[in-house]
């Protein structure tokens, strides 16, 4: 049973995004969009089981799913509800950095946690700029993960640590942050949305032993048209890094390594030239 609960406004959600590093949104996606996306999983799981990752930290992952259904993905990639959103953290500047769903199954759920991390872009990796001083909302990435099935105390859930993003290691946030550290647990129904910057320290929290629910989710980062590529591997497929639709083309025009040699093996329109095509192994 869906429940409403008061939904915060654009504002609340900016000014706790500004203040924590994060925000929750619920009912970010409706009943039926939770059902199409659920099937596809579903059928997907099923059907196609050589296209999802062995469990990591006990969960299953796919990004085949921008690959089968690309323009269908890219109305929840730029989804209404949190594009604005993600558009504002990011300066007007959000560009496509991944896209995947992950699941749980139930019998994995309590051996499911992962350990406190930050998300580490591929540049950042090398020395690169982590955080932007310059940004009020001092995102250079925004990650949006989508609760795809309810999330009861007893699941796996995603959580962070408000304002950790500037300290090396979690036991620096700890002594630094002092009574400020604290690890919030984002519990809520499906179709709830943690918009967050992805270098506030976070992990997952594993389900208790017993949970007979698992979890189910839809993870989508954004990058800034000032940052680098995030990973080093992700790929979009032609209708959408190659889409006549100016706004389009330009929102997936981040190429990584791997999308250029995707484009050049794959594309059937010639690859824009100022992509270092030849370059790439
Ligand atoms: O699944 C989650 O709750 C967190 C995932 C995560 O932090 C990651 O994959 O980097
Ligand atoms: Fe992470």
């Amino acid at each position: 049973m869906r429940t409403k609960s008061v939904q915060p406004s654009r504002e609340d959600i900016l000014a706790h995004y500004k203040e924590k590093g994060f925000a929750v949104i619920p009912n970010a996606l409706s009943a039926e969009e939770l059902d199409y996306l659920n099937q596809l999983v579903e059928a997907s799981l099923q059907q196609h089981p050589d296209q999802w990752h062995q469990p990591q930290s006990g969960a299953v992952g796919t990004v085949s799913l921008l690959q089968t259904h690309p323009l269908d993905m890219d109305r929840f990639i730029r989804h209404p509800v949190t594009f604005p959103l993600v558009q504002e953290v990011l300066l007007g500047e959000a560009r496509f950095a991944q896209f995947d769903f992950r699941d749980v199954s139930p019998d994995l759920a309590s051996s499911s946690e992962m350990h406190f991390h930050r998300d580490i872009s591929y540049y950042g990796t090398m020395g690169g700029k982590i955080y932007d001083p310059d940004n009020p909302y001092i995102s250079t990435y925004t990650c949006v993960i989508y609760y795809l099935s309810d999330v009861h105390d007893c699941c796996p859930a995603f959580c962070l640590v408000p304002n950790s993003h500037t300290y090396d290691s979690l036991d620096d946030a700890k002594a630094k942050l002092g009574n400020a550290y604290e690890e919030i647990p984002i519990r809520g129904q499906a179709g709830t949305a943690v918009l967050y910057n992805i270098t506030t320290y976070h992990t997952r929290k594993g389900g208790r032993e017993g949970c007979t629910h698992g979890r189910r989710t839809m993870h989508n980062y954004h990058s800034r048209a000032s940052s680098y590529p995030l990973t080093n591997w992700a790929t979009v497929p032609e209708v959408l890094a190659l889409s006549d639709d100016h706004e389009t083309r330009l929102f997936y025009s981040q190429w990584t390594p791997n999308q250029i040699k995707f484009a050049r093996e794959n594309y059937t329109q010639p690859i824009p030239s100022y992509y270092p095509v030849q370059m790439i192994k």
